[in-house]
């Protein structure tokens, strides 16, 4: 097959587009919406041309697909989340249009280069990691399975900080992703929601004599709508993404204006738009932040009042809410939707409390993504009390009438009252968010088999134990469309020309039929020649980013992710040094080259993060300036890992490090990524790394180091980590090589920090795991000498990692959690 014809194959939808109607619309928006002639249009107007013209093509359908879902009345999947990490759109909607091959042509003979013009695209960097990036995954998901959805979330105008590098250390530059103007998104500033904070609650008499309550806020925000359109793959259907940008009231203006406050009346502009100004750049929640608070009430409000007034529009009333909408809530961050919905209910739509309880945890249901206590979102009253004075109540009547509960089920056991209340009464009063998500929910879930059951031994355990039914497990998964078929072409073409057809990409559980060839040399052949141009790719934007250009024929061990202590970057450099002394001391060892290479950000307060980063590259500067080990070992740093360099990096990946402390990952994504693009994992038993392995087979995975219940018992017996310094020769020698300044010039206090904490305190036990680590790269090593060998295990790698689609995942929640139907649009004639 021809490269435009297999790239054909993969794109199974027509527009029934040609080449010379798509030219015209580029050009047209070139002149039209951009004001420029291709002479003189720089690369972000031609973008913008293209990607305003692909938009344009989108609208049809998804407009079709709004009228259908109206008349229709369907049930929708409300997805709340703080955080969405989409990534570059344009090239993801040509694959869903099925016009990829015919913007290439377009392009050409405009005399560009799609490559060149996608590259321009800036992603929204709406999100911080592996949450966010699942939010995007099951948006991409929720479309191609024809479940009515909308996502929504806060449209940050600054999203996750760019990452540069210098000196070796991370410095953070701020995200002017909108710069340039995004054409992707539509803004309805008639779709607008106000929402207050501060004030007081009072008693008042409604006109029929009943005594209620009201909140008068003393802070008026808005909230204006920005819709970005998702499409499904091989399908009609669109969702869509509806962030909210927070706005002054212009009355607010004029009240201050009036009276001669004119400092006041911009003041107050600015406090208003402040909301939805930045990201929060941690993975884990920082205490006590009250713009966070004011962000999660913002998005949440806007939305459930949005929902509301469609809920009114169609049906009239809101008796039937929770048979119109699955909320779904990622993670604690919107879990105030619960006490909204209350207030929304019975203060302004006048409904009993026992109704509104009713339509509420009817509604709401729960996904939590970890298990560290220190990232469970708590906030001291005091400060809620100030902001949302009115929900405070409503909590507390919550939690009165839930304790109320607890009490009759648990007779006498005052301490399981204190434990599970809403209100963390033992140091300072705090709302502990989880407990409200749990308690306003029907359906809670973990996002992988190991992490599902912990959550019911660890932190909610008293919840299990009083309702059990509500406790389900989805399975994290990940869209091939993204990470397959737009990060790796050459990868889809082959598997689709091996397997005789691209169906896979809708049905992923049909790569198993590449198991057949997976022995077979020709395919093999391919196999590596894709792996090895990607590999080529990702050595020369490194080149071209960093000044060191990795040579493609060593083997590429890759941990990419967010740097994390628990993620374990520093159990990677301790064999990276233990390797380096070794090639030291043995010159002759027999070794296969191997280029580690790391990405990923450090919260900026992370002081132990950004020291790890900083010893990547000290060991990298030494290492790879030592012509003694050169021609085996080497060290690179990605810089500013995102969605669009992970694309990079996923089909170049010889070996994916997964190889947090077992209990700790609740699932974990990239391990997905990597795999489905050919990757063997070396990983621990922690997240879906189990599942992974279970599927793939056991003897195409790297395991090593201690099971959850090993790592809890001994911790339980009281974790001695100088012991195992002392009691190890070769981890003593690396962490000592660490600490005598090799790798700082000579500055023995730099990494001080690191080497101190691993033999005092080492709370990941990554002494602990450090010899079975190594034993299993031992292996690693020698497996990679075997060409047809490893071929073969990340042939099998992918054939069975469809387990891990996001369609299977948005399946289970479909009929587990949500109890949702497809509603497939038709294509119009
Ligand atoms: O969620 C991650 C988990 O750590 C991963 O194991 C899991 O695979 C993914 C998806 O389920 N959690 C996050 O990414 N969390 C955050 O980014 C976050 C952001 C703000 C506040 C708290 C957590």
């Amino acid at each position: 097959m021809s490269q435009a014809a297999k790239q054909d194959a993969n794109e199974p939808t027509r527009t029934g587009l040609s080449r010379g109607a798509l030219k015209r619309a580029v050009l047209d928006n070139l002149f039209y919406v951009m004001g420029r002639f291709p002479e003189v249009a720089s690369a972000s107007d031609r973008y913008s041309a293209v990607a305003y013209t692909v938009r344009d093509r989108l609208l049809e359908r998804w407009i079709r697909t709004a009228r259908y879902y109206k008349e229709r009345n369907s049930r929708t999947v409300c997805y709340l989340s703080a955080e969405y990490l989409p990534g570059p759109h344009l090239l993801n909607n040509m694959l869903n249009l099925g016009i990829t091959r015919t913007a290439g042509e377009v392009a050409r003979e405009l005399g560009a280069d799609l490559a060149e013009i996608r590259e321009t695209e800036e992603e929204p960097g709406l999100g911080n990691g592996g949450l966010g990036r699942l939010a995007a995954c099951y948006m991409d998901s929720l479309a191609t399975l024809q479940i009515p959805a909308i996502g929504y979330g806060i449209r940050y105008e600054f999203g996750i900080f760019d990452q540069v590098i210098v000196d070796g250390w991370q410095v953070e530059k701020g995200d002017t992703w909108l710069r340039n103007g995004n054409p992707w998104e539509i803004p309805r500033p008639k779709l607008t929601f106000p929402v207050g904070f501060g004030g007081r609650a009072e008693h008042y008499t409604d006109k029929h004599g009943v005594i209620r309550r009201r909140w008068l806020p003393d802070l008026m925000v808005n909230g204006v709508a920005y819709d970005t359109p998702i499409m499904g793959y091989g399908v009609t259907n669109g969702n869509l993404l509806r962030l909210w940008k927070s706005e002054a009231p212009e009355s607010f203006n004029f009240q201050a204006f009036n009276v001669g406050d004119y400092y006041g009346a911009v003041h107050a502009k600015i406090e208003a738009e402040t909301l939805s100004k930045v990201l929060y750049p941690n993975d884990e929640p920082v205490a006590g932040k009250e713009l966070r608070l004011k962000q999660q009430y913002f998005f949440v409000s806007c939305s459930l009042q949005d929902m509301i007034r469609l809920q009114l529009r169609n049906a009239g009333t809101l008796d039937r809410f929770h048979e119109k909408y699955a909320i779904q809530l990622n993670d604690t961050h919107p879990a105030l939707a619960i006490v909204e919905l209350m207030r929304l209910l019975v203060d302004e739509h006048f409904m009993s409390w026992e109704q509104a309880w009713e339509i509420t945890r009817n509604s709401c249901h729960f996904t939590n993504h970890t298990l560290l206590p220190e990232a469970l979102e708590t906030w001291p009253v005091a400060l809620f009390e100030r902001l949302l004075p009115r929900h405070l109540e409503i909590l507390y009547e919550i939690n009165r009438r839930f304790l109320d509960e607890v009490r009759v089920h648990f007779l006498n056991d005052e301490e399981r009252v204190a434990r599970m209340s809403l209100i963390d009464e033992s140091d300072g009063r705090k709302v502990r968010m989880a407990h409200l998500a749990a308690v306003g929910s029907r359906a809670i879930n973990g996002v992988a088999e190991l992490h599902s059951s912990l959550l019911k031994t660890t932190i909610m355990r008293d919840f299990h134990d009083l309702w059990p039914e509500r406790f389900h497990n989805v399975t994290n998964g990940v869209t091939p469309r993204r990470f397959m078929v737009v990060s790796n072409p050459p990868l889809a073409d082959l598997i689709s020309d091996t397997c005789g057809h691209a169906d896979w990409i809708r049905d992923m559980r049909r790569l198993r039929e590449l198991e057949a060839h997976a022995d077979d040399a020709g395919l093999q052949g391919r196999w590596r020649e894709v792996k090895t141009a990607a590999k080529g790719a990702l050595s020369d934007w490194l080149g071209q980013h960093t000044g060191f250009r990795p040579d493609p024929e060593t083997l590429f061990d890759v941990q990419a992710k967010r740097i994390h202590e628990y993620k374990r970057q520093h159990l990677n450099l301790l064999h990276i040094v233990w390797l380096y002394e070794h090639l030291k001391q043995n010159p002759n060892a027999e070794l296969t080259p191997r280029t580690f290479i790391f990405g990923g950000k450090a919260a900026p307060g992370y002081f132990m993060a950004k020291l790890i980063i900083r010893l990547i590259h000290a060991i990298g500067e030494v290492i790879n300036s030592d012509p003694q080990v050169n021609g085996f070992l080497r060290v690179a740093f990605m810089p500013d890992f995102n969605v669009k360099n992970g694309q990079r990096l996923y089909p170049a990946a010889d070996l994916s490090e997964q190889i947090s402390l077992a209990g700790k990952e609740a699932s974990g994504t990239g391990n997905m990524k990597f795999a489905m693009n050919g990757t063997l994992t070396i990983g621990t038993l922690d997240g879906a790394n189990i599942e992974l392995r279970d599927e793939v087979g056991h003897d195409n995975f790297y395991l090593f180091g201690m099971t959850a219940e090993e790592v809890q018992q001994r911790q339980a017996e009281g974790y001695r980590p100088w012991e195992l310094y002392h009691g190890d020769a070769q981890l003593r020698s690396a962490v000592d090589l660490i600490a005598s300044g090799l790798f700082s010039h000579g500055d023995t206090e730099l990494f001080r920090p690191i080497t101190e904490n691993l033999i005092h305190s080492d709370p990941f036990m990554v002494l602990a795991d450090f010899h079975a680590y190594q034993e299993r790269q031992q292996e690693v090593d020698r497996a990679y000498r075997d060409p047809n060998h490893w071929t073969r295990m990340s042939i099998l790698n992918t054939a069975r990692i469809g387990k891990f689609s996001s369609d299977r995942a948005i399946a289970e929640y479909a009929k587990k959690i949500w109890q949702i139907e497809p509603a497939p649009v038709e294509l119009a004639d």
